[in-house]
């Protein structure tokens, strides 16, 4: 049996030397951190996320990239409370789906508090809520050949005001921990952290974590997507893609 003694001991040094996971993870806090990052890469990406107590929570979240869109189409969705909003599933779809949050939030739900990590170097602990992902694919139906789920925003971002755009493969979007959540600590997700729907994917870093979310498009390829590279800070700076902590 491999335990995480004489990983660390007999085979740490060769396992770090050769994990992309570790060389793309944020600033270590700690060695018992240090261990989890060993740890997933040992155990692979099915792995989950670190989940934590209520009492956990960090008081205050901050946001982060957009904090309200403020398009006209926006602002009018966010005055009637979202009831006309509608998430949009199609792509590589067999049954293109049009989602209201009252149907989002009568799938079978997922809570879970986690640990969002920004790449600019804070972190914070929340409480999620929402169908996992998964249900709603298997609602859709993907083709034959669908390899990638991108998530289309609502904000425009940046300089060249490019509407926010994400990516992620099909073991990101069948994670057990992959939702989207429309509730953050235990309220309706608020204009700053992506209302209504924002997509929590738990083995990734912030970036990933697409807020504002109004279409989900399954694809064969991300070279239609932005500039191809599967997201908007990976088309305009560089970014990794793959993303994984
Ligand atoms: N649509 C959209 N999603 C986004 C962003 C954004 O600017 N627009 N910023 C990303 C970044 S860099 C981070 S760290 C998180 C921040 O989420 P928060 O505002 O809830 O803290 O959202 C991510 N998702
Ligand atoms: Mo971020």
């Amino acid at each position: 049996m491999i335990t995480r003694r004489n990983l660390i001991v007999t085979g740490g040094a060769t396992l770090l030397a050769g994990c992309d996971a570790w060389s793309n993870s944020p600033i270590l806090l700690s060695a018992e951190e240090a261990n989890r990052y060993l740890q997933r890469s040992v155990t692979g990406r099915a792995a989950l996320a670190r989940e934590f107590r209520p009492d956990q929570r960090s008081p205050r979240f901050r946001t982060n990239g957009t904090a309200n869109p403020n398009t006209p189409e926006y602002n009018a969705l966010a005055a009637n409370g979202f009831a006309d909003w509608r998430l949009q599933v199609g792509g590589m779809v067999q049954r293109p789906l049009s989602l209201s949050l009252a149907q989002l939030r009568a799938l079978p739900q997922r809570a879970q508090i986690t640990r969002h990590d920004c790449v600019e170097g804070w972190s914070a602990i929340g409480k999620w809520q929402g169908p996992q992902l998964e249900q709603v694919l298997r609602l859709a139906g993907l083709r034959d050949g669908a390899r990638y789920i991108v998530f289309h925003c609502a904000d425009v971002f940046g300089q060249r005001k490019i509407p926010y755009y994400e990516s992620i493969d099909l073991i990101d979007a069948f994670h057990p921990q992959t939702i989207l959540a429309w509730s953050m600590n235990d309220t309706p997700l608020g204009v700053g952290h992506g209302a209504p729907l924002r997509l929590r994917v738990e083995r990734q870093l912030g970036y990933k974590h697409a807020k504002y979310v109004m279409r989900i498009e399954a694809v064969a390829s991300l070279d239609g997507i932005g500039r191809g590279k599967g997201g908007f800070w990976e088309d305009i700076a560089g970014y990794e893609w793959y993303a994984g902590i």
